[in-house]
């Protein structure tokens, strides 16, 4: 496995295989994992890089010498197995300092720490060589209206990310930020909940160059979004710098499972996606699973849940492929006029008069006749379907 996988850029948050099954009902199933134990077992499963929060490395309260240790340790770790650290975030959610936010908490002595927080760890993301910096504002909101003035919020929200985009230009650090949104939990709501609301954030920035999203699989789908949707909506817009791949299985608690085991057609299309299949240019980022190993699972079922997140992959990226190949889905997709939505509505150099003094596009136009056309959709997706269960 390990030859060609590197090039599949697939990376783990170090926070995945080492959460311990802690929910709020129950206690940890599974004993801490060692951050060098996890680079070591994902280097031999394959896996091209690791990711993680400034605290998942270096406890909250660390003095500086053991936190020079820590950093130490996965420095000669990554070094002897060659993974690399592809994006790093931080921690503005576990300690109760962060309980009303981190930049939008309504004590300002919080919002000042959680700016200071991010500025020494982005120091860190440049040493480690991360071009991406994910901020997920798990904690940016609220659980009643009153409690939380939005417009505000947003105020506060932007001055921090524009001071610290501004921080990594005048360093030179050449890192670009990603917004995580996610609609709720832990808060009741929280800011910025879907991809459409952090891209039209991006917008408000007076550093939006260098900030784009990074959507999860299962923070749309709880929200009842589509996310293979949203991630062509993202990329449209240039702004699609990273990924959190899992599994969701519908509007309900955040369940973090393996990529494909929650919508698996939705997961096939969004790899299509990915790979460049719709014609449009591919994701050319890390393939980054944000998944959590199942309560149930002991450490070999850990490893397991990691390994399975990438075959998943694969196998819908060769069935991608293969439905693409076929000929049956290449006139499908005729019938269906998917192409065809690529060419301008106008023609070259036709103006909006000309348009007007084309009798074929009202006076003589036939709106019953357009309107008894089949498209041929469900046959298509028949067909997609065929694909991924392997029957074609
Ligand atoms: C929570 C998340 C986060 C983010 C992370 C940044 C703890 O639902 O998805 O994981 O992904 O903070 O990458
Ligand atoms: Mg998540
Ligand atoms: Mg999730
Ligand atoms: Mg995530």
């Amino acid at each position: 496995v390990g030859s060609e996988a590197p090039n599949d850029q697939f990376t783990f948050g170090l926070w995945t295989v080492g959460w311990q099954g802690r929910d709020p009902f129950g206690e940890a199933t599974r004993p801490a994992v060692d951050v060098v134990e996890s680079v070591h077992q994902l280097a031999e499963l394959g896996a091209h890089g690791i990711t993680f929060h400034d605290d998942d490395l270096i406890p909250f309260d660390a003095s500086t010498g053991e936190r020079d240790k820590q950093v130490a340790r996965l420095r000669d770790a990554l070094d002897a197995t060659g993974l690399v650290v592809p994006m790093m975030t931080t921690n503005l959610f576990t300690h109760p300092v962060f309980k009303d936010g981190g930049f939008t908490s309504n004590d300002r002595s919080v919002r000042r720490f959680a700016i200071r927080k991010v500025l020494r760890n982005l120091d860190l993301a440049a040493e480690f060589g991360a071009q991406t910096y994910v901020f997920w504002g798990g904690r940016e909101g609220a659980e009643y209206d009153g409690a939380k003035d939005v417009h505000a919020a947003l105020d506060r929200y932007r001055e921090a990310i524009d001071l610290l985009a501004g921080y990594v230009k005048e360093k030179g650090y050449g890192i670009r930020f990603a917004i995580e949104p996610k609609p709720n939990e832990p808060r009741g709501d929280i800011l910025l909940p879907t991809v459409g609301h952090a891209l039209a954030f991006i917008k408000e920035l007076e550093h939006g160059d260098i900030v784009g999203v990074n959507p999860e699989v299962g923070h749309e789908q709880m929200a009842g979004l589509n996310f293979a949707g949203g991630i062509a909506q993202a990329m449209w817009a240039g702004k699609l710098f990273h990924i959190d791949l899992n599994g969701q299985r519908g509007i309900k608690y955040d369940q973090d499972l393996v990529f494909g085991h929650g919508d698996l057609l939705n997961a096939f299309f969004l790899v299509n996606l990915l790979e460049g299949g719709t014609g449009a240019p591919a994701y050319t980022g890390p393939r980054h699973f944000d998944y959590k190993p199942s309560r149930t699972e002991d450490m070999g079922g850990v490893w397991a849940s990691a390994a399975a997140n990438m075959k998943t992959y694969r196998l819908l990226r060769d069935r991608a492929a293969a439905y693409r190949a076929d000929p049956e889905v290449q006139a499908a997709l005729a019938v269906a006029g998917v192409a065809g939505l690529a060419e301008p509505t106008l023609a070259p150099g036709e103006t909006l008069a000309a348009l007007r003094l084309d009798r074929t596009t009202f006076e003589d136009f036939d709106p019953d006749v357009a309107g008894a056309r089949g498209y041929g959709f469900v046959h298509l997706n028949q067909l997609a379907l065929e694909h991924v269960l392997g029957a074609r």
